[in-house]
């Protein structure tokens, strides 16, 4: 077990303070059963903590970092911002800028409005969609995480499903029977639901590429048929793209699928490492919300200067680079060639799954294509494989239940030790398997 006397001394200390020592569930490692590492800096694709090990990062803050720690252009960048100040409550011409890329980089956005987290963008989609068409059912799959809004913590994936809290408590009966739901993936589930409540569903919203019950892609047919039933029924259909948006592809999920959705949620990314997130779609739902229209949705840091700033120049160093995903998706691949072979060597069943660059590995003979085959999965050996990878310096997310990231500055050398130490862990797994 990895030696990490100052992070368990902080997590003690942390957790007479804050609920599990923690400000995010997933963060307290109580899954794996080890002290989570406290973090002192990171940098490019590494990770350093308070014992002064040093990571290889995969978590990437859980998707934002797609260009690595600390880029000196994005640094130089906040610097800059902050010395003009760091939040105004007034309109900034940075907000215009930010608002303009997103939509030039996902056209089925044409008008968008920035909040401060991907939980403030899904739970206000709901609301205008709700405003926009007068009904109340929503409808969303079991295993997809779309933040801790109330109406969305059913059958909710992440943190949720780690701890098996997929309907967290203290959620009113009342919310939670408008919110409906239906496996991924599950076409004649889906189907007959809105057979049955279509008419009276405000909104049906989907990760269009799923990485919140680990990654788990739509069948080919899946994300069409949301589309043609919501448009047969009237249902808003809004695309939670806050982790997959620019990672599946730079025009997001819905370019890679050919999809068109009615809303789409952004998140992480935008910010570059602030807090930054954005709902947006169609302007006759988007013209809805106040101060144009009656369905009310504020916030005191929405757009702030110095989050926008980050997300600006991430998404600029993003598209300064035509090859950029590519890049990412090549580099992803060749990481999970090497996992394949070091599971094949140490004869362990395993699904590979990848999305650009996203990408995980499941503990499955089986494929796992919705939130029970990922729940079928062997957690033994989920566990065995990532005490040993942090042992061996590779920083992966502490859950069966979360995806991983590939940046911009992990080089081959990163790749080639993270496969190296996959061989040691794959032989951990293997002895771990149920
Ligand atoms: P935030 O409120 O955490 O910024 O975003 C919520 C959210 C919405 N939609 C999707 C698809 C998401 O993945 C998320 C948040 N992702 C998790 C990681 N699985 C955040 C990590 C955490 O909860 O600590």
């Amino acid at each position: 077990m990895i030696s990490l006397p100052l992070s368990s001394a902080a997590f003690k200390k942390a957790r007479e303070l804050m609920p599990g020592g923690v400000n995010s569930p997933v963060r307290s490692y109580a899954r794996v059963e080890c002290t989570p590492p406290f973090i002192a800096s990171a940098k490019g694709s590494h990770i350093t903590d308070i014992d002064g090990h040093t990571y290889i990062d995969y978590v990437g803050s859980w998707g934002p970092m797609i260009l690595g720690h600390a880029h000196p252009a994005v640094i130089h960048a906040i610097q800059e911002a902050a010395g003009r100040g760091t939040s105004y409550g007034a309109p900034t011409l940075l907000e215009s800028e930010l608002a303009a890329l997103i939509m030039s980089l996902i056209p089925s956005i044409e008008k968008i409005r920035l909040v401060s987290s991907g939980t403030e963008a899904t739970m206000s989609a709901l609301r205008a969609a709700r405003g926009f068409t007068g009904r109340e059912k929503i409808l969303k799959f079991a295993g997809c995480y779309h933040g801790h809004g109330d109406s969305l913590l059913v059958k909710a994936g992440s943190g949720a499903a780690t701890f098996g809290e997929p309907d967290s408590s203290g959620i009113t009966k009342g919310t939670a029977k408008d919110t409906l739901t239906v496996p991924y993936n599950d076409i004649p589930a889906f189907r007959a639901m809105m057979e049955k409540e279509g008419p009276e569903t405000a909104a049906v919203i989907v990760e269009p590429v799923a990485g919140n019950m680990g990654l788990v892609l739509p069948d080919p047919a899946f994300l069409q048929v949301l589309r043609t039933e919501t448009e047969k029924y009237g249902t808003v259909l809004i695309f939670d793209e806050v982790m997959c948006g620019f990672r599946t592809a730079l025009h997001g999920a819905q370019s890679a699928y050919g999809i068109h959705p009615d809303m789409t949620c952004l998140g992480k990314i935008i910010g570059g490492g602030l807090p930054a997130a954005a709902y947006g779609g169609k302007k006759e739902i988007m013209n809805c919300i106040a101060p144009e229209g009656s369905v009310y949705q504020a916030g005191t840091l929405s757009g702030n200067p110095l989050a926008v700033t980050a997300g600006l120049e991430t998404l600029r160093q993003m598209t300064a680079d035509p090859g950029f995903t590519d890049k990412l998706s090549d580099k992803t691949s060749a990481l999970l060639d090497g996992w394949k072979e070091a599971a094949q060597k140490a004869g362990v069943p395993v699904q590979l799954h990848q999305s650009g660059s996203m990408f995980c590995l499941f503990f499955n003979s089986r494929p796992v294509c919705n939130y029970e085959d990922a729940c079928a999965s062997d957690s033994h050996a989920f566990n065995a494989w990532f005490l040993s990878m942090l042992e061996q310096g590779i920083y992966l997310a502490p859950s069966p239940f979360e995806t991983l990231f590939m940046s911009a500055a992990h080089c081959d050398k990163d790749i080639e030790q993270t496969v190296a130490a996959a061989h040691k862990a794959m032989e951990s797994a293997a002895g771990a398997m149920q």
